[in-house]
């Protein structure tokens, strides 16, 4: 995709230059909620990893908030803790309450402009003991601490994401087990789905009841699932139509849902209809891409098996291909689907000796450009991450920060891809390809 022939690309005046963070994977400390219990019990974590003190950013985020500012970062994406806020139900935390202010207040004062996110990926042990996702209580509950956050922090942040990656709960939760509360059963997904649709739609409202000029949208994984090579025209077509189904059922559902498209399709899992008209913006999570192929006998894998296709670049951990065209045909796919402002709320890879980041970054951005010469509305883009951090089952072993962080001293060093970002946030344009040279490390 790089060219050095290429000139100097220039995004909007206003785009927002940023990276992404979560509670549970930065903060520290958190003792409170289903996942810090997950982690203690044995196997459940690579090497018998631990969140432990995770970044320490309960006690020193505003450390890294310089790191931001010196990097020339305009926008951060965070998560707020549930668990801290309201650690028993109906018991609000006004010390934690205090500190968050502290931090959103420390990140505006620096100039980076917070999205916050409500809830990404852990829940309190009270609301997990009390059935968690697959309790209809959950939506009041949710709503309720949505409202209080609005009260609470509505002065400090004007855009706000309600669930992160709710089809990753749904997937990793409740079909592969892989998350709390790991469970195997694929019967489970549509009533853990509608109570994630139900609650995302409450908070929307509980959110704008309050600040009516709040933003709220969401931060949908998009896995883009291809093909592989097949053997016949039939293997292919059935390729073709496994892949499409799973690829709806991932990918699209949920925006379908909140944006009131297709509602005769997603009438299946029911009522949820309230739900319609309930996103300002998408957040798009671009990751990776999944060659498939339609296997009958993997039905807890949707009849889908993954395929390695020779030649493709691959992050550390096999965590995936390095596909940076998939970023323009997400962009495009979302834009045409539902024409709402579009940020690209996580985008990254581990790379522990950061010999794949500049290049990563650099040809994910031209193709974040191209959607944009395109006619996308696309208002900014958050590399995930600022730092390594807890990689949930992965624990410390993916690294996925611009600055590394040793968790056991916590000294962080900057990778070279943290200057090449910086250079990109600082000028608001992609130069010419010449510059990977001078951050790459292995051109
Ligand atoms: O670390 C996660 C994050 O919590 C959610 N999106 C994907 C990231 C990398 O796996």
């Amino acid at each position: 995709m790089v060219t050095s022939a290429m000139a100097e690309r220039r995004f909007p005046s206003d785009f927002r230059w940023g990276t992404a963070t979560s509670s549970h994977q930065v903060e520290g400390g958190n003792v409170r909620n289903d996942w810090w219990l997950f982690e203690q019990q044995p196997g459940r974590i690579k090497g018998g990893d631990r969140s432990g003190l995770a970044c320490d950013w309960w006690r020193n985020a505003e450390a890294d908030f310089d790191r931001m500012a010196a990097l020339h970062q305009n926008a951060h994406r965070l998560s707020l803790e549930w668990s801290r806020l309201e650690p028993e139900e109906g018991r609000w935390d006004d010390a934690a309450v205090a500190r968050y202010r502290q931090m959103l207040h420390g990140l505006r004062s620096r100039a980076i402009e917070p999205v916050v996110t409500l809830q990404h990926f852990t829940l309190p042990r009270w609301a997990a003991a009390g059935g968690g996702w697959e309790s209809p209580r959950i939506v009041g509950w949710f709503a309720g601490y949505a409202r209080r956050c609005a009260e609470c922090f509505g002065d400090l942040a004007e855009a706000w994401v309600p669930i992160n990656e709710p089809n990753v709960v749904v997937t990793l939760g409740y079909i592969m087990g892989r998350f709390p509360p790991a469970a195997h059963n694929i019967l489970r997904a549509p009533r853990v789905t509608r109570h994630l649709l139900r609650a995302h739609a409450a908070a929307y409202r509980a959110i704008h009841a309050v600040g009516p000029r709040a933003r709220v949208g969401t931060a949908h994984n998009i896995r883009i699932l291809d093909p592989g090579p097949a053997p016949s025209r039939l293997a292919a077509a059935l390729d073709r139509r496994a892949a499409d189904a799973n690829s709806w059922a991932f990918n699209w559902v949920w925006l379908d849902v909140l944006s009131g498209r297709a509602a005769h399709r997603v009438r299946r899992i029911g009522q949820v209809e309230e739900c319609a008209g309930t996103v300002d913006f998408i957040g798009v999570n671009y990751y990776t891409r999944e060659h498939v192929r339609f296997d009958p006998w993997r039905p807890q894998g949707g009849f889908l098996r993954s395929l390695r296709v020779p030649g493709e670049a691959r992050s550390d951990g096999d965590y995936g291909e390095v596909y940076p065209e998939g970023l323009r045909r997400v962009l495009l796919d979302v834009w045409q689907r539902y024409r709402r402002p579009i940020y690209v709320t996580e985008n990254g890879l581990p790379d522990a000796d950061d010999d794949l980041r500049p290049r990563f970054l650099y040809d994910h951005l031209a193709a974040l450009h191209a959607a944009l010469e395109a006619g996308v509305e696309v208002r900014g883009y958050y590399h995930w991450s600022l730092i390594d951090n807890f990689e949930w089952t992965d624990g410390w072993a993916l690294k996925f920060g611009l600055i590394a962080v040793d968790p056991a001293t916590q000294r962080r060093t900057e990778r070279p891809s943290a200057r090449l970002y910086a250079e990109i946030c600082r000028s608001g344009a992609l130069p010419g390809a010449d510059v990977l040279r001078e951050f790459a490390q292995r051109p």
